[in-house]
């Protein structure tokens, strides 16, 4: 296991680049996400789920995060704990180790509850309905906003992240694990932006859309939602969660999917595609 610590303070934004005058209402249960569901998906760039996953898969999936982080054996995870972690993480106990994670990624086939869940069936259908085959996941985090140190995740559009070549749909899967609300740092979106295709990324309080470009756009949503909750999106679609300045917590688990042999490019070829260099942007 690979262990750092976030270096970027939490950091002062705007107060209206996380808005959350409008509401996302989520459908209900995965099998309610039909036809209907699929073009909203390729209108909106985003659907949300509530009651995804019942509250016995919460648990385990919980206590399989927590036993992957507290093992140091853990074979090729890379787990990062919030900035303000530092020098307190050391003394806690198991009951409150979560409550310093920022994010640890690459675990998912080291545990039976999370390899069991990033392929949980119904949740596959809508994925090979999405992307026209047979899925892979290709990447998986857990992201844990802890209260009151929980930073913000700039806005930003996943496919940045990814060596994937321009125009490979990809798929991601968030879940909550406790109450996703504005105040904890349920996820924002930018509905329909993902049509227009890669936004310049830059390196500010993260490889993020500048926040300008946020500012001036129109029509951002929020999705709070309950735990066992899903979000199923597009990874062009700009999407931000806020700090977490609240006493609850906000867990979350992320899987993204690819169809089955999707070809990876470079790390040179994304950033011609979503970098700023050259392009006669300014942030
Ligand atoms: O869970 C969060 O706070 C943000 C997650 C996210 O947008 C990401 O990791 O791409």
């Amino acid at each position: 296991m690979s262990i750092t610590f976030d270096h970027i303070p939490i950091e002062e934004y705007a107060n209206n680049l996380y808005q959350s005058e409008v509401c996302v209402t989520p459908i209900n249960g995965l099998a309610a996400f039909d036809q209907a569901m699929i073009e909203q998906y390729h209108e909106l760039g985003f659907v949300s789920v509530a009651n995804a996953i019942n509250q016995q898969e919460i648990d385990s999936v919980l206590g399989a995060m927590l036993d992957i982080v507290l093992d140091e054996n853990a074979k090729g995870v890379q787990l990062q704990f919030e900035n303000e972690a530092r020098g307190k993480v050391e003394e806690v106990g198991r009951d409150r180790y979560l409550d310093y994670v920022r994010k640890f990624m690459w675990f998912s086939h080291l545990h039976p509850a999370t390899q069991t869940l990033m392929y949980h069936p119904e949740l596959v259908k809508i994925l090979e309905n999405l992307l026209g085959g047979e899925v892979e996941m290709f990447q998986d985090m857990a992201l844990l906003k802890p209260p009151g140190i929980g930073r913000e995740k700039p806005w930003h559009q996943d496919h940045a992240y990814f060596n994937l070549p321009e125009g490979t749909p990809v798929v991601g899967v968030w879940i909550a694990l406790d109450d996703a609300t504005p105040d904890n740092g349920c996820m924002h979106f930018l509905p329909g932006r993902h049509k227009q295709g890669p936004v310049p990324h830059w390196d500010r309080r993260d490889w993020q859309i500048c926040d300008s470009e946020i500012l001036s756009a129109s029509g951002q949503v929020a999705t709070p939602l309950p735990a066992g909750g899903c979000l199923i999106f597009d990874g062009l679609t700009p999407h931000g969660t806020p700090t977490n300045r609240s006493n609850t917590r906000r867990r979350a688990i992320q899987w993204h999917y690819v169809r089955k042999g999707t070809p990876r490019t470079t790390t040179e070829e994304r950033m011609a595609i979503f970098g700023n260099e050259g392009k006669e942007v300014s942030c």
